[in-house]
């Protein structure tokens, strides 16, 4: 394989679509070994055919507003390889939204939802429309229009999306609602839905808690644990709410949150009623931390900046891409920090992953930490093809189970030969040749 000019054409290809660069790039690096050891691969084209999406498709999503005027939007769905089972992949919308993010996500998802044991193909959505500030009727109205394009492309067998940024239980049951309606059919075609409708217990934790999973067996292979461990957390949302859960839960101290607008730093730890106002503070609809250092005194709010300056034993990093860099990945490793698993999708840029595997510091990516989201999405849809519920604790068992094996896959794969785990390379091979032997088994298509 030669990676180079696989880039280079790509790059030619997609002038300026940074993101989806970035995550493909890091994808070939770690897997061009396993490539060159299976000729097999070359003569079927599998990376050319892997590194496009099969077909990408946008759509405008115009809406009336409450003062009555008219918006539009653009509507995306990035159906990128269902070699393994139907497309799934979480929608976002978030003003950011651009073609370039929706494909590095949709490509990241094929390899998360390889790593994940279930049948799963990848795919990625969303819109640039902002949801922060919308009245409760506006996002009903937008998420109406965006689903009028959106039934025709996806099914329960076909394309299964699910939450993503700024897509939480809310969005869900707009979009569902329509759905239902379009297509009079009452089925499992979007997950993270209710759960007196289809949705299953622990989906809205699960990736947090899954997240949480992986770090511990990551500590284990150290002998460590999270207990009176110091954990710095970015992001308050969805992702970093279920962590912190956890990590309180097995006696570790978060003691850092962040948002758009700086970071918080509440050195007494954020446990109990604290997480619980993390809920209330995305559901305020703001785009801002701040107001947590008002509500809890002890805590201080540190104005445009990373948490990642703050002395820590575990860092995840839970809200976007591209938020921790090589200076930040400097300062963790400096301050001692032992562990990063990633909760949000590529947070660390490629520098900075460089540093964590240079150190020999534990590190792994978004696709192997924080799949236990999309997993989950999976046990809701074997609930839905069912027709029953499982119980709690039966899901969140499944949950850890499918969290430890991804865990033993990246160990397998990942192992250097001085013994640290590259749980980035083992990520990576795993997640690709499975999808790549089922390609092959599939035929030229
Ligand atoms: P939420 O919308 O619940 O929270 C996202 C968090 O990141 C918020 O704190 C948000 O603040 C912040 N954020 C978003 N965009 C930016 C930006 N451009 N700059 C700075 N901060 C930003 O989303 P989730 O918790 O669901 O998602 C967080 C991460 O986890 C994402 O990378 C997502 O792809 C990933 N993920 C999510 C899964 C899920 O099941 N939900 C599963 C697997 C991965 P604000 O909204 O105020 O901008
Ligand atoms: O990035 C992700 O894995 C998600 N946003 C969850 C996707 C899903 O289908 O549950």
């Amino acid at each position: 394989m030669n990676l180079e000019k696989i880039m280079t054409n790509l790059e030619k290809k997609h002038p300026g679509e940074v993101e989806y660069l970035q995550a493909v790039r890091e994808v070939l690096e770690s897997i061009e070994d396993a490539v060159n050891q299976n000729p097999q691969f070359e003569s079927a084209g599998i990376i050319d055919r892997l590194i496009e999406p099969d077909r990408i498709l946008t759509f405008k999503v115009p809406w009336i507003d409450d003062s009555g005027s008219v918006n539009v939007n653009l509507g995306y769905r990035v159906q990128f390889n269902n070699a393994l089972g139907p497309y799934k992949g979480g929608l976002r919308f978030h003003p950011s939204v651009n073609l370039s993010i929706l494909k590095f996500l949709g490509f990241e998802q094929i390899f998360k939802n390889s790593l994940t044991t279930l049948p799963i193909g990848g795919s990625k959505g969303g819109s640039d429309f902002n949801p922060k500030g919308k009245s409760d009727r506006e996002i009903m109205r937008f998420c109406q229009s965006f689903m009028l394009e959106l039934w025709k492309l996806i099914g329960p067998e076909m394309d299964v999306p699910a939450g993503d940024i700024g897509v939480g239980g809310k969005e869900i049951g707009y979009l569902y609602g329509m759905y239902k309606k379009l297509t009079r059919e009452h089925h499992g075609v979007l997950t993270g839905k209710g759960l007196s409708w289809g949705g299953s217990l622990i989906r809205p934790e699960a990736t947090g808690f899954g997240t949480v999973y992986f770090a511990k067996e990551m500590l284990a292979t150290k002998g460590e644990t999270f207990e009176g461990k110091i954990v710095c957390v970015s992001g308050f949302g969805n992702v970093a709410w279920g962590a912190v859960k956890k990590v309180t839960e097995f006696g570790g101290k978060v003691v850092t949150l962040s948002g758009p607008d700086g970071y918080i730093h509440d050195a007494e730890g954020i446990s109990g009623e604290k997480i619980e106002y993390m809920l209330e503070l995305r559901a305020s609809n703001q785009d801002i931390v701040a107001p947590y250092a008002d509500e809890f005194p002890e805590a201080t709010f540190v104005a445009g900046k990373h948490p990642w300056e703050v002395k820590c034993d575990v860092a995840l990093p839970c809200a976007t891409q591209n938020e921790l860099n090589e200076e930040d990945a400097n300062i963790l490793v400096k301050n001692g920090c032992m562990c990063i698993a990633e909760g949000a999708n590529m947070p660390s840029t490629r520098e900075a992953i460089e540093v964590f595997l240079k150190n020999e510091v534990l590190f792994a990516p978004g696709k192997a930490v924080n799949a236990g989201g999309v997993a989950t999405s999976g046990l809701e849809m074997s609930q839905n093809a069912m027709k029953l519920n499982w119980r709690k604790e039966e899901v969140d068992e499944k949950l850890h189970h499918i969290m430890q094996s991804i865990h033993h896959t990246c160990m397998d794969n990942g192992k250097e030969a001085d013994g640290y785990i590259n749980y980035v390379k083992g990520a990576n091979v795993a997640g690709f040749l499975k999808v790549a032997n089922a390609m092959l088994d599939q035929g030229i298509i």
